[in-house]
């Protein structure tokens, strides 16, 4: 009977540790990759969202502010970043960022998720300032802000440390941070693709550091360009592990790469097939962490609708401005309104439920 929901019997065992609730290892994880079935590897999958979330599916009602693209780091896969003075960098002013703010008061936003470059010489009072300056306009909202990577750039640029950083971030209005700047963490990739950026194990560290003092993080992981399966199931291990410790991981975010007019322009960028085998092999190999998120901006409102069927239970949300994909060369339009995620929520079988940032349930009725 079992065998027959499966056309590849090499997933027979995996299903067995699934309906068992065991933990999968390495070898499954590169044996859910490889393997042909995708609808059969997506039926696992979702053996586990339904286990966790039954059918609900979340979004939240938020804001992107992507305040400057000035970067020191330089790395191979973005098309956001610019070095200061060159063709295309900006810097939003505080007076600015505040009118991205202003100008939303009247929706019902619950998080902005900010997020920039690691900028050479903006002082931390400009953070500071950032910080206050949204919740003194908007006390209700969570500040979702600054990759671990801006954490320990900002800790440097000070001399002191990520702890200290971050409790002075957090007494500025800083709530929880967004999962980005954690790429892959293979050593051989990050070598050709991001040789300057803060080293795994530094991007492991804010994370935990973050967990230790109360704040969740999200975790991210750039799939699509030069990494390898097994690459990205120990990417994945390493995730589970530090989740085992410190336990402070909210959602785990895999980024589909957009190559244009980044220095792999040459690329494909991952397949439907690798979307969704990525994120069901996610919800798998990640039995800690509590949701997986398609990012409807990556990869489509069609794509993050189907997801739905293959493990994932959170789409992101409204969003209504975003440059990092964009400037990739993201098709995906700028934003979704709360009825249409709603839509594509529930046409998926899914019963959608807004949700804020730690993912409590608001009532928007
Ligand atoms: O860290 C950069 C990635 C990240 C490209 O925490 C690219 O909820 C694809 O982390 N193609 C920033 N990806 C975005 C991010 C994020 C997004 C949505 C939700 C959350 C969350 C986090 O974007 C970067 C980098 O890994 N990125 N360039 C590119 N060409």
């Amino acid at each position: 009977m079992t065998s027959l929901r499966f056309e590849d019997q090499a997933l027979l065992p995996i299903h067995e540790k699934v309906l068992a609730g065991q933990r999968l290892e390495a070898a499954d994880g590169l044996t859910l990759f490889q393997s042909p079935d995708l609808l059969g590897v997506g039926y696992l999958a979702n053996l586990v969202r339904q286990r966790l979330h039954g059918r609900k599916a979340f979004y939240i009602y938020n804001q992107h502010i992507n305040y400057s693209n000035i970067c020191v780091n330089g790395c191979k896969f973005c098309a956001f970043g610019r070095k200061a003075g060159d063709a295309g960098a900006y810097e939003m002013s505080l007076d600015e960022i505040f009118a991205k703010v202003e100008a939303r008061l009247s929706e019902p936003i619950t998080e902005i998720h900010i997020v920039g470059g690691c900028h050479p010489d903006l002082p931390f009072s400009f953070y500071l300032e950032m910080l206050r300056g949204i919740k003194a306009r908007r006390p209700q909202v969570h500040l979702q802000a600054f990759t671990a990577v801006e954490i320990a750039h900002l800790a440097e640029l000070n001399r002191t440390t990520v702890e200290e950083t971050l409790r002075a971030l957090r007494d500025a209005g800083l709530g929880s941070l967004p999962g980005g700047g954690a790429e892959v963490f293979s050593p051989r990739v990050r070598q050709d693709l991001c040789p300057q950026k803060l080293s795994p194990e530094g991007w492991l560290s804010v994370a935990q550091t973050a967990h230790r003092l109360g704040m969740n993080t999200n975790a991210t992981m750039l799939y699509g360009h030069m990494e390898g399966l097994e690459e990205r199931v120990d990417h994945m291990l390493k995730l589970r592990a530090a989740q085992d410790e410190t336990g402070g991981f909210l959602a785990f975010i895999p980024l589909a790469f957009h190559p244009q007019n980044t220095a792999l322009e040459h690329l494909q960028g991952p397949s439907a097939i690798d979307d969704l085998k990525t994120l069901a092999v996610s919800r798998l190999m990640l039995d800690n962490l509590p949701h997986i998120k398609a990012f409807w901006i990556m990869l489509g409102p069609k794509m993050a609708q189907l997801s739905l069927c293959f493990g994932v239970d959170d789409v992101d949300g409204t969003v209504m401005e975003e440059r990092i994909t964009h400037m990739a060369g993201a098709q995906t339009p700028q934003g979704l309104t709360r009825t249409q995620l709603e839509g594509l929520i529930r046409e998926a079988g899914c019963v959608p439920l807004e949700r804020d940032t730690i993912y409590r349930v608001v009532s928007n009725q």
